[in-house]
């Protein structure tokens, strides 16, 4: 069967947005463009899934155990809720990470079902070639799993104005797009989406 393109939506929650626990810059600014992509990808019926990053209260990937990051996204408060402005169609897949007390897990590929399904044999049952890839950060969840995506063989296209980064560092953000350029991915602004899908029903 002829491998059909999917979106993911990476960890576009409260936390990470202006006003939440760990803000990416302009987090929130990228809503209306993924919001855009997904009406493209609804329109054709293709798959959408979201990540979440869904920690525990103590985890050594929070400073207070060792780890790099102030508390946010801890399960089931308002921070690790979507934000309230992404309009998520009912059949989203969405796959859940950071759930390991002892891992970092940035990667959406490291995140399960709400069956416990991972998100590469999730994809592929779905029979999902190209990988659209938006949301944040760009420096941490957006890079590793473009990476892994790139490696399991998922060819990445990311959504270059629907992607924001944490940019702890001057740089980062700029950086890692290199990376993932080096890696193969291929960027696409959002306004010339549907350019590069296959044409609606
Ligand atoms: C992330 C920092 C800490 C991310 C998650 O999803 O990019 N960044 N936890
Ligand atoms: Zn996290």
């Amino acid at each position: 069967m002829e491998k059909r393109p999917a979106l993911l939506i990476v960890d576009l929650q409260n936390d990470f947005c202006p006003g939440g626990a760990l803000p990416v810059p302009e987090g929130d600014r990228i809503v209306p463009r993924v919001n855009q992509a997904i009406r493209l990808f609804e329109r054709r019926g293709l798959p959408i899934l979201a990540s979440r990053d869904w920690h525990p209260r103590e985890t050594r990937h929070f400073k207070e155990f060792g780890g790099a990051w102030p508390p946010h996204c801890v399960q089931g408060t308002k921070g690790a809720r979507f934000h309230p402005g992404l309009r998520l169609p009912k059949r989203t897949v969405v796959v859940s990470k950071g759930m390991d007390p002892d891992e970092d897990s940035y990667s959406a590929f490291q995140a399960v079902t709400s069956k416990g399904r991972d998100l590469e044999s999730t994809l592929r049952e779905m029979g999902v070639g190209d990988l659209f890839i938006c949301g944040l950060a760009t420096d941490y969840c957006v890079r590793a799993t473009s990476i892994d995506a790139s490696k399991r063989g998922f060819p990445v296209r990311v959504l270059r104005d629907a992607v924001r980064g944490v940019d702890l560092k001057p740089g980062d953000s700029e950086g890692a797009l290199g990376e993932l350029k080096a890696v193969g991915a291929t960027f696409v602004e959002t306004r010339r989406l549907a350019k590069v899908l296959p044409p609606p029903p």
